[in-house]
């Protein structure tokens, strides 16, 4: 039995002969128009929503603020499941605003859209730059780019409530260019096969992996008010992008994976206190009625009519990720082969860095490759980056490669590894992190290197050169996008 709530690709909404809106965009952009106008102190506003996830630091905090914002959970477990409720609880209140505010009865079913960027077309080859295709997928969806709406007739209104200004740090970095499909794709994440790290490999899992790619990505590289946490909810594509993040999760699920059990929402949400009113809030949502709905119970229980996806193959991945795999927590007994704890400025053009080796350990990564990778007991490679942050959103990720042939930039290649995002650590987020330093990023490259040594771009001796180069043109200024240490070490 499926749901009758059934959200679907927000592609093909835009009729390419007449420009009509199908009418789930038309409401949808209605109704953001209204919730604009309504004060942000009602729950059923434009910025009483956005800001339950976040608020800028520029809006202050004041005495009447609801203690319900800057909820958002990243970087943890409560992650994907809380953005779960946010969406639902937000599609609600957009379909009661369409039905009640503005009188839509036959919109009574009226879901979301979620954007589909990682769509390949059937021609797709990552292995021959077929990258190339599925542009406008990748693209912010049309309706949100036109400065004017247009009825599902075709006629055209008034100016467009899902419309930013392009290239501009309070709107969106992009106008009409695609993102690269390395930046899109979640096959990093799909062939996780636990949600959360389990093994002494320390990858990540799905959740973690998912959060930063494709979800930290997409919000990187459209930038403005998405390249924040605390103004990404005021972006109307917030909801297209978590939506199909969201999707991506119920994937992942019906492909025979499963999830933990026995955790509990947190009576205390976790990382708050110093952001807020110093109280001890648990998470906590409103519906369309203004009711709160506070979080008890088993973290993954949720109505399960509640909607559909029209797609849970579409999008979905590669097939292709890069060897490296991902992994957040730091595994029992690493050994330090080479490193720079020198700050490192990431910019326009590609970097080159030497890590340089600790005494006596200039062949460590040599001999750990003699290892048999994947079987307990085994030597694995770990390349880490940490306090990855940057001033303002850069506008692009940034990908990493290993070896030393500067002109193989390509991210479906031997020597990529992954990229570098920046979600979480923009400006002032970066207090958000651990540390309060930025963001950690792990690989696990001992298959990567076992590829390319005794080739052209590493002799399988020594260090091999780590080069870092972004995947798009960043821009805006006062970025500084760096990390503040890069370093090899063995297990
Ligand atoms: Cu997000």
């Amino acid at each position: 039995m499926g749901s009758s709530f059934k959200r679907r690709d927000v592609a093909g909404m835009v009729n390419p002969t007449t420009g009509a809106w199908d009418p789930v965009l038309y409401w949808y952009a209605r109704a953001v128009g209204e919730m604009k106008k309504k004060d942000r102190s009602a729950s059923d506003s434009w910025l009483f929503q956005a800001f339950t996830h976040g608020v800028p630091k520029s809006e202050g905090v004041r005495p009447t603020d609801p203690d319900e914002w800057r909820q958002c959970p990243h970087g943890n477990q409560y992650f994907l499941p809380w953005h779960r409720w946010h969406v639902y609880y937000f599609e609600r209140i957009v379909r009661r605003v369409i039905v009640k505010d503005l009188g839509q009865r036959d919109q009574a079913h009226w879901t979301l859209p979620y954007w589909n960027y990682a769509h390949l077309d059937a021609a797709f080859d990552p292995l021959l730059g077929g990258a190339q295709s599925a542009e406008e997928y990748r693209r912010i969806p049309l309706a949100l780019r036109q400065e004017r709406m247009r009825d599902p007739r075709g006629q055209e209104e008034g100016p467009n409530p899902l419309y930013l200004k392009p290239h501009d740090a309070n709107g969106r970095c992009r106008g009409a260019e695609p993102m690269t499909y390395d930046q899109v794709d979640p096959a990093a994440a799909m062939r996780e096969r636990h949600f959360e790290p389990v093994d002494r490999r320390a990858v990540s899992g799905f959740s973690a992996v998912l959060e930063r790619w494709p979800h930290g990505n997409v919000h990187t590289a459209v930038g403005g008010l998405m390249g924040k946490v605390p103004t990404a909810g005021q972006d109307p594509v917030f909801w297209l992008h978590h939506c199909n993040i969201d999707r991506l999760w119920y994937a992942w699920l019906s492909r025979g994976h499963t999830l933990p059990t026995g955790w509990q929402w947190p009576a205390v949400r976790p990382q708050h206190a110093e952001h807020e009113h110093g109280k001890d809030l648990p998470f906590v949502l409103r519906d369309e009625n203004g009711g709160q709905h506070r979080f008890t119970g088993p973290v993954f229980t949720f109505p399960e009519d509640a909607y559909e996806y029209e797609s849970l193959t579409d999008g979905t991945g590669s097939d292709a990720p890069p060897k490296a795999r991902l992994g957040v927590v730091p595994p029992v007994g690493a050994v330090l082969v080479a490193g720079t704890d020198e700050e490192t400025a990431l910019g326009a053009g590609q970097l080159a860095l030497d890590l340089v080796p600790e005494a006596g350990r200039e062949e460590a990564i040599g001999s750990a490759l003699e290892g048999n990778a994947g079987e307990d007991g085994s030597s694995l490679v770990l390349l880490t980056f940490e306090g990855v942050r940057a001033d303002a959103p850069p506008c692009t990720n940034f990908r990493v490669f290993l070896g030393d042939d500067t002109r193989d930039t390509n991210p479906c290649g031997d020597a990529f590894v992954g990229l570098l995002t920046f979600f979480g650590a923009v400006g002032e987020d970066a207090e958000m992190t651990e540390d309060g330093a930025g963001l950690t990023f792990r690989f696990d490259v001992t298959e990567t290197l076992r590829d390319l040594r005794g080739g052209s771009a590493w002799s399988g001796a020594g260090v091999p050169t780590v080069r870092i180069a972004p995947a798009e043109e960043p821009s805006f200024e006062g970025v500084n996008a760096r990390f503040s240490r890069a370093s090899f070490t063995v297990t």
